[in-house]
């Protein structure tokens, strides 16, 4: 049986825009996880900037918090047996142009960094990232849902 996890999702600006919100955190409800907190936000640079460090000196970095940063977002705490995994499997490949058939970037993503969601690539990631977006108070209320 695979450990109990916590994953951070972030449903991507233009997703948020175009009405994909509750499809694609509702897909991620039916693989059976739970759903602690969720909320509506814009992030600020500086949140942007700290989500993604690891990418600092990427070509992609600058446009990518740009693009972050330019919109509401919805971000979400999920929880449940292997949620890292199974959120990435349900999410597809980064380029959705790559991404298997029914996943959420397949169905919804524009482009490789317009790919409508993000989630953490593991479970100590996840930890740091939900801390970035959400307080234990936030956690424990269960957010806005
Ligand atoms: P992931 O979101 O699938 O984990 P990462 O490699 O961690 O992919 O990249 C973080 C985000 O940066 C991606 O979700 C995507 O929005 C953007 N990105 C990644 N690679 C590229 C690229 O080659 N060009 C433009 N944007 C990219
Ligand atoms: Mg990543």
């Amino acid at each position: 049986m695979a450990a109990i996890e916590r994953s951070l999702v972030l449903v991507k600006p233009d997703a948020v825009r175009d009405g994909h919100s509750d499809e694609i955190i509702g897909r991620l409800k039916k693989l059976g996880l739970k759903i602690l907190a969720r909320k509506k936000l814009h992030m600020d640079k500086a949140l942007a900037e700290k989500h993604y460090a690891i990418h600092r000196s990427k070509p992609f970095y600058k446009e990518l918090v740009a693009y972050m940063t330019s919109a509401p977002i919805v971000a979400a705490v999920f929880e449940g047996e292997g949620a890292v995994a199974r959120i990435r499997q349900a999410m597809g490949a980064t380029d959705p142009a790559k991404a298997e058939a029914g996943t959420i970037r397949a169905d919804f993503g524009l482009g490789i960094t317009r790919n409508a969601v993000h989630g953490s690539d593991s479970t100590a990631t996840a930890e740091e990232e939900i801390r970035l977006f959400f307080t234990e108070d936030e956690i424990k209320a269960g957010g806005k849902r």
